[in-house]
């Protein structure tokens, strides 16, 4: 197998307590995973050498929560709310996400890849190296196939593919959204035998679903052996975190309205909070996230871009980390381990997210003296290079 060292950088490995840092590090790549590293003058020695010409070298970023594959977009209703209309009132007009399903069913599956793997590339140029795309603008069994396949097929990150049939009403089902429910259930396990899914996720919420209707996706997914997730307490106080909790699931993300139960519910869990910077500044939302409590209670937090036409347009991984600072006052450190560390932990990936010898070569070049210049600029891309399994 062949080996190259990384060398003349600065290594960020998010490795332990604080950023983890070695000055004049190295770091020895063999296939696809890092086999050492440490100090430049311990290397072992490699027949490739790499001149990291003074780069930080972090671990590559992970983007744990997008909506990727959909057509059309949403600037219409950004103009409404603008004028006064709210997000709820637009999704209970039929507008919302409904409106980005007509658009998604009406595109072709070729199409939908195109747009979403320009919208990956977009992702990639700021440093991914492995992102969750989810389905829920399709909302038929044939349209949430297409979606998912279409999440299979893009290239260039790895790819986790989460079901979210249960993200709204389909428009055949209005006024029975517990047979909508009934029918979800009855997709997770045709989606998952084709090799499309890889967790399942729902829309708790009073313009979503209930707890009780959640419950019933995941049991569906528990029954599959699936991990689940959870859009939670994005509006208002569902308690759908305690329930998710209660299903072990691996995320619950956005948590503007979380209560002190449901905080202490995702500590037991070991359940890790997906902090959503970008729909928070995008709707204009003023609750925010209980962060202090979630760091006194010891939760994990990640931070994502959530990028959908609705609530979170936002393509730059990079801007993320600075509005999970600026917004919700994470430390850069924190922000920074959102989109590496806790992001592989909300994907139940233990391969990857830090700079550690046996996992994944996953890492991101920066043009940068520290890390938290990552989480300080914004509007500015400083990636040099990014390394995927070790190319
Ligand atoms: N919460 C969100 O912010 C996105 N989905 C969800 O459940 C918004 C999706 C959209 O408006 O298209
Ligand atoms: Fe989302």
């Amino acid at each position: 197998m062949s080996r190259t060292l990384w060398h003349n950088a600065r290594l960020a490995t998010l490795d332990g307590e604080g950023w983890g840092l070695i000055e004049d590090g190295a770091l020895l790549v063999e296939g696809e995973h890092i086999a050492w590293l440490g100090e430049a003058a311990q290397a072992p020695r490699a027949e490739h050498q790499h001149d990291c010409a003074g780069a930080l070298i972090t671990p590559g970023l992970i983007d744990a929560h997008t909506h990727l594959v959909y057509a059309g977009n949403r600037s219409r209703e950004f103009e409404l709310r603008l004028l006064g209309a709210s997000y709820e009132q637009i999704a209970r007009g039929g507008g919302g996400i409904r409106s980005t399903v007509a658009a998604t069913r009406a595109a072709s599956e070729e199409e939908l890849l195109a747009l979403a793997q320009a919208r990956l590339d977009a992702l990639i140029a700021e440093g991914v190296t492995t992102v969750e795309v989810k389905s829920g603008y399709g909302l038929s069994l044939e349209s949430e196939r297409t979606c998912l396949r279409v999440a299979r097929r893009l290239q260039g990150a790895q790819v986790q593919a989460t079901c979210l049939g249960a993200h709204a009403l389909a428009p055949e089902f209005v006024d029975r959204p517990d047979d909508y429910i009934g029918a979800v259930c009855e997709w997770l396990p045709l989606l998952q035998a084709e090799g499309l899914v890889d967790a399942v996720d729902a829309f708790c919420e009073n313009i979503g679903f209930t707890p009780v209707q959640t419950r019933r996706v995941f049991e569906a997914a528990q029954r599959l052996g699936l991990p689940v997730k959870l859009h939670a307490e994005q509006l208002s106080d569902q308690q759908g975190t305690q329930l998710a909790a209660s299903f072990g699931a691996l995320s619950c993300d956005h948590l503007e309205h979380l209560s002190a139960e449901g905080v202490q519910a995702m500590a037991a869990s070991g359940t890790v909070a997906m902090l959503l910077p970008g729909a928070y500044y995008f709707l204009r939302e003023t609750q925010l996230p209980p962060i202090e409590q979630l760091r006194q209670a010891g939760v994990p937090m990640a931070v994502a871009t959530d990028h959908n036409p609705g609530t979170s347009p936002t393509l730059s991984p990079l801007l993320m980390l600075n509005m999970a600072c600026t917004c919700f006052r994470l430390t850069p450190e924190e922000a920074l381990r959102g989109m590496t560390v806790n992001a592989a932990r909300a994907l139940g990936l233990a391969d990857r997210g830090r700079l550690v010898a046996g996992l994944r070569a996953d890492f991101c070049l920066w043009d940068a003296q520290h890390p938290s210049e990552l989480a300080y600029y914004f509007g500015r891309n400083p990636l040099r290079q990014r390394v995927r399994g070790g190319l």
